[in-house]
């Protein structure tokens, strides 16, 4: 079994050469982006073991995702090639540093990706792992998606940890839509990972303690709260050391932010590491604060992690330096 499997949906992604309203922008740069890939990228490039499971299309975009997420070291191999349909795209605005609103546009219905069902997807490959990352995103995407996760969630015996980012996209669900969904599949994961912003968008939820009453089965579910920092609380059956349901609070650093996107994938993939490594709740949330550091103080989606030696030793720093 490889550390980590991550499954879902991966773009190319335009972005602004320079800020302003996708109106106004001239042109673009090539990158690439998507939730889940992102953490199987930091992941690997942190020294785990990692696969990437989606589909592509047999098209130049689906060869270049390949390349650049084989090119962190994430074992690709199990990533189907779809002729007939086409590797999904997206633009977005930097919209971070006051440039106005983040505008984000999907070219992504009928996409490869968005045909992935329990029929095409290699599911044992997806179950090889010691933890299985999935995401609310790919809930959105079709009735085949949602099935197929499902299918990956549902109780079984020596089923991987099940780790699940509730990712809320509003512009890829209709109204109050994806709300049912999205609470069902949290409360079949092991470890969640929400935004407080997300739960009180989505689910009209305020607070950590409304978030775990409503989530009562996950053995760990971390509130993130932007610049406040995250929230884990911890119940306890997986053997971790802080266990009994209790709440455990990290500040996150100070950094100065040039992109929120993808830091929410890079805290999963630091709080993931942590948890690979058998550390401390306390511990988990600190290498979370330190991947999404890494992924707020770069323009892409997907940010390189921490030195492995330098994350180590902001890790192990006393309270006082963690505030
Ligand atoms: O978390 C960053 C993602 O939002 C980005 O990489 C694209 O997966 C993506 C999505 O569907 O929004």
């Amino acid at each position: 079994d490889v550390d980590v499997v991550a499954l879902g949906e991966s773009m190319v992604t335009f972005l602004p050469s320079r800020p302003g309203r996708l109106a106004d922008v001239p042109s673009f740069d090539r990158a690439i982006g998507g939730a889940e890939s992102n953490v199987a990228c930091a992941l690997a490039a942190f020294g785990h073991t990692a696969r990437w499971v989606s589909r592509v299309g047999a098209d130049g975009f689906g060869d270049h995702l390949l390349e650049r997420i084989a090119g962190y070291g994430v074992d690709v191999t199990a990533v189907h090639r779809d002729p007939g349909r086409p590797t999904g795209v997206y633009f977005r605005t930097a919209g971070d540093r006051g440039t106005g609103a983040h505008e984000v546009a999907y070219y992504r219905a009928g996409s490869a990706a968005s045909a992935m069902s329990p029929g095409n997807v290699d599911l044992t490959a997806a179950r090889s792992a010691r933890v299985l990352h999935l995401t609310g995103i790919t809930a959105a995407l079709s009735d085949e998606c949602r099935e197929l996760l499902h299918e990956l969630t549902a109780p079984a015996p020596g089923r991987p940890l099940i780790s699940f980012d509730v990712n809320y996209r509003p512009g890829l669900w209709g109204d109050g839509e994806g709300a049912h969904v999205l609470l069902e599949l949290a409360r079949r994961a092991d470890i969640v990972f929400v935004g407080a912003d997300e739960a009180r968008d989505a689910w009209g939820l305020h607070g950590g303690a409304s978030i775990v009453e409503a989530l009562p089965q996950p053995d760990i579910v971390v509130v993130k709260q932007g610049k406040g920092g995250a929230t884990a609380f911890a119940r306890g059956t997986d053997g971790m050391e802080d266990a009994g349901g209790t709440a455990t609070h990290v500040r996150a650093p100070g950094v100065d932010v040039v992109a929120h996107v993808g830091a929410g994938d890079a805290f999963a993939a630091g709080f993931l590491s942590a948890t690979l490594r058998g550390l401390t709740v306390r511990d988990r949330l600190r290498y979370g604060h330190l991947f999404a550091a890494a992924a707020l103080t770069t323009p892409g989606d997907l940010a390189a992690p921490p030195a492995r030696g330098h994350a180590d030793r902001l890790a192990a720093l006393d309270d006082d330096a963690w505030g």
